[in-house]
């Protein structure tokens, strides 16, 4: 049988294609209250980068693996820092990796991102895991946000679109060690979050 083949997507923006409203209201909702669940078990927490400063971003994970940062650096760990182990990766964030990344093994870490207005994350490079023939793919809800990608080198041009709530993209090929980040995040834009902000969700294959 032949591998099922992805629809076309909206937008390829840096060679990562974009599908627009992958998830409607009611898979929004489903999706919202399964990570709810998530973050009861393990909470948000802002990570702090090398320098001691904290990340704007909270972030929390789902898997076998969860990222994490402090001052001795980035890495995947096994445990949330409270010491419990990361929850399982909800099965509708499943249901889309199978959906569009079908030849792709099994994604090991779901990496929340929670960004309140005035949250950002500079432009950086995903390159942790083991195997980059492995694509991420992201998922975006709530409010829009401003995304930026460029080239595998630090400094060439970059291209921007907005990320709304049920967005879909998928990093692959060249564009999954392309330079990346969110520039900013248009507050008030979706009702979705009672609390407001965007939540981010990255699938990906860490070992
Ligand atoms: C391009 N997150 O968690 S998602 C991240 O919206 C991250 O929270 C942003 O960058 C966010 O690392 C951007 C889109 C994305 C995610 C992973 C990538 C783009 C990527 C990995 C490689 C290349
Ligand atoms: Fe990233």
């Amino acid at each position: 049988m032949r591998a099922p083949v992805s629809p076309e997507p909206d937008l390829v923006l840096g060679g990562a294609p974009i599908w627009r409203g992958w998830l409607g209201p009611a898979a929004q909702d489903e999706m919202v209250a399964a990570l709810r669940r998530v973050v009861a078990a393990a909470p948000l927490f802002s990570p702090e980068t090398r320098w001691g400063k904290a990340m704007s971003v909270r972030m929390t994970s789902a898997g076998r693996y969860g990222w994490y940062s402090d001052r001795k650096g980035y890495r995947y760990i096994e445990r949330h820092p409270s010491g419990v182990a990361w929850p399982a990766i909800p099965e509708p964030v499943l249901k889309v990796w199978r959906a569009l990344a079908p030849g792709a093994r099994a994604p090991d870490c779901c990496l929340v991102n929670f960004y309140a207005p005035g949250a950002k994350m500079g432009l950086h490079q995903d390159r942790d895991e083991a195997d980059f023939l492995q694509p991420v793919l992201s998922i975006s809800l709530g409010d829009d946000g401003l995304f930026r990608i460029g080239g595998q080198e630090r400094g060439g041009t970059t291209q921007s679109a907005w990320l709304g709530s049920g967005d879909v993209m998928l990093l692959t090929g060249p564009s999954r060690l392309a330079y990346h980040g969110i520039d900013r995040v248009r507050g008030g834009s979706s009702s979705l979050l009672k609390e407001g902000g965007r939540i981010n969700l990255t699938l990906r294959v860490v070992d």
